[in-house]
């Protein structure tokens, strides 16, 4: 099975908190299987079983507070 990693730049996380409040709202998106989030990178890399739409990232991302760029 081929996966597909896609990073982004996401502002606004301070802690662990934000980092489950993302991981929570982007493990939503069908076809997600791992999730990679630092708050101190602020990187978020999303691998997924399928091309997951940089919108459905950035909107699950805006959703759970923050903001998130394609990187
Ligand atoms: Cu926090």
């Amino acid at each position: 099975m081929s996966t597909n990693t896609t990073e982004y730049q996401v502002t606004g996380m301070s802690c662990g908190h934000c980092e489950a409040a993302i991981r929570t709202e982007v493990f939503e998106i069908p076809g997600v299987t791992d999730i990679d989030v630092s708050a101190a990178t602020g990187r978020l890399a999303v691998t997924a079983t399928q091309p997951v739409e940089d919108a459905a990232v950035v909107a699950a991302v805006d959703e759970a507070g923050y903001t998130a760029v394609r990187s």
